[in-house]
């Protein structure tokens, strides 16, 4: 970083959260792109807008104590981060895996923060969710961890405070239990979580929202280079919420879907991804992706998650994970001619793979503008709850269209207007931080 007053605010953040490599990774990656920023609005440097946007508002650490099916006490640890309210209530997933770290709840919701900025709709940025592993928990487990859970986190949030959803290893189940415990406790009906069933107040097409959006926001981005996704072979990671509806929307966009994976390997199938087969393996079953090849003749198994980037392919969707494709594997997709990624997941991609595609000139849609479809549909959700109503599944997929056509738009716009043009990485940075960062200069030093 080559501005001072950037690179010494970094040097703050880094010793503040020493040993929290994901925040720091996210932050930087952000300061990097505000040099421009910095030298044209010296205004938003004195009011301290970034020093602030640099330190969540407030965040919560609890015990998640749970019985299991043997009757044994068990102990998770349970995060909420309420990251920026500047442009509204506090929005964004819980994510139950064991991998969950206060650092890593801090970096999703420092992005969630200008994810939900570019949406258009106003939410400020929130994120939380517990070192807890729902796989190979029975059904009662999991609804009494929730419940736990819910059991703490009931009194930090609310409809107009704070607005928790889905993230990796939350879905429908997992909410349903939430919701069901915070209706409880407080005797309302509200609509605090969103990702709920249909039955309860949930919105069409939230389900589908976040892979929908990211093949809706890849497809502006390659029609402005005049490409398509028509016959392209398309690599996506993961096989969880974002990825299977990623597949489904690309598969009708004419692509070709030849590799998914979970985290214990990956498939391949050159007659293209079978969705009928891999759904039910995955969202019902809850079995190992390992189960496709041995469903379908023309599919192979690859143990080890990380080399799904090494099938050639147009186009790579990493839909799995923080940090899955590293500068390696961003090499090998540029040397078979890779010509688009677009990040389904938060963060997928290292800061040397997103460098190795600005280089070889590799169409590239960052995170948070990308994947910001899921959320987005949460605001209509949040919508739909206010006015009791709901809207049919063409309406909400026609106003998700139009918001990630925006988001492309706006992080376009921005790239260029502050001396990037192409790179989306700044744009979008730029672009969600603007509108947050008005909002916290016009509320004051707060
Ligand atoms: P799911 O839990 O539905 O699916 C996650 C998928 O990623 C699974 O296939 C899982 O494999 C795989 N995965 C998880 N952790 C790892 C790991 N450490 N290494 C390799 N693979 C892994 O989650 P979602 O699909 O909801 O989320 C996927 C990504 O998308 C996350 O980064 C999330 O933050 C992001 N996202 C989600 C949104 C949403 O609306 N759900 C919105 C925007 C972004 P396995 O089953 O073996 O664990
Ligand atoms: O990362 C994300 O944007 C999500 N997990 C969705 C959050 C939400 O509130 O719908």
């Amino acid at each position: 970083m080559k501005d001072t007053y950037l690179s010494e605010l970094m040097q703050t953040v880094e010793r503040r959260n020493a040993g929290e490599p994901e925040y720091l990774q996210a932050v930087r990656e952000v300061l990097e792109s505000f040099e421009p920023v910095v030298a044209r609005r010296p205004d938003l440097v004195e009011s301290g807008v970034i020093d602030r946007l640099c330190e969540p508002e407030r965040m919560f650490i609890f015990r998640v104590p749970w019985m299991d099916d043997n009757g044994k006490t068990r102990i998770n640890r349970g995060f909420r981060v309420q990251y920026n309210s500047a442009i509204g209530p506090y929005k964004g997933g819980l994510r139950f895996h064991p991998s969950v770290t206060a650092s890593v709840i801090k970096f999703l919701g420092f992005e969630q923060t200008f994810k939900n900025s570019l949406t258009g709709l106003p939410m400020g940025g929130g994120k939380g969710g517990a070192d807890f592993d729902p796989k190979a928990k029975s059904d009662g487990e999991v609804m009494r961890f929730c419940q736990s859970f819910m059991t703490e986190l009931y009194r930090h949030i609310g409809a107009d405070t704070d607005v928790p959803a889905g993230d990796i290893g939350v879905g429908a189940r997992e909410v349903g239990y939430m919701y069901g415990q915070y209706k409880r406790i407080t005797n309302e009906f509200t609509g605090v979580l969103t990702g709920k069933g249909l039955s309860y107040g949930g919105s069409l097409a939230r389900p589908e929202a976040t892979g929908y959006g990211l093949l809706y926001f890849t497809e502006a981005m390659l029609a402005a280079a005049g490409k398509s996704l028509k016959g392209a072979r398309t690599v996506i990671s993961g096989s969880g919420n974002v990825a299977v509806f990623a597949c489904q929307k690309a598969q009708e966009f004419g692509a070709h879907v030849v590799a998914m994976s979970d985290s214990g390997g990956y498939v391949t199938d050159e007659r293209g991804i079978d969705l009928s087969v891999l759904r039910p393996i995955k969202e019902t079953e809850r079995l190992r992706i390992s189960e496709y090849a041995a469903r379908v003749e023309s599919a192979e198994y690859h143990e080890g998650c990380f080399n799904i980037w090494q099938v050639p392919c147009d186009v790579a969707l990493p839909c799995a994970t923080q940090n899955e494709l590293d500068g390696r594997a961003a090499q090998t997709l540029a040397e078979h001619k890779c010509f688009a990624v677009a990040e389904g997941a938060n963060m997928p991609c290292t800061p040397e793979a997103v460098d190795i595609f600005r280089k070889a000139g590799v169409l590239f849609a960052p995170g948070k503008a990308s994947n910001a479809g899921g959320v987005a549909t949460s605001g209509l959700e949040m919508t739909q709850n206010s006015a009791r109503m709901s809207w049919s599944f063409a309406e909400v997929d026609e106003k998700l269209k139009t918001i990630m056509r925006n988001i492309y738009l706006s992080a376009a716009a921005a790239a260029k207007e502050y001396g990037c043009e192409g790179n989306l990485v700044a744009g979008a940075n730029i672009a969600g931080f603007l509108k947050v960062a008005e909002a916290m200069k016009a509320q004051g030093c707060v």
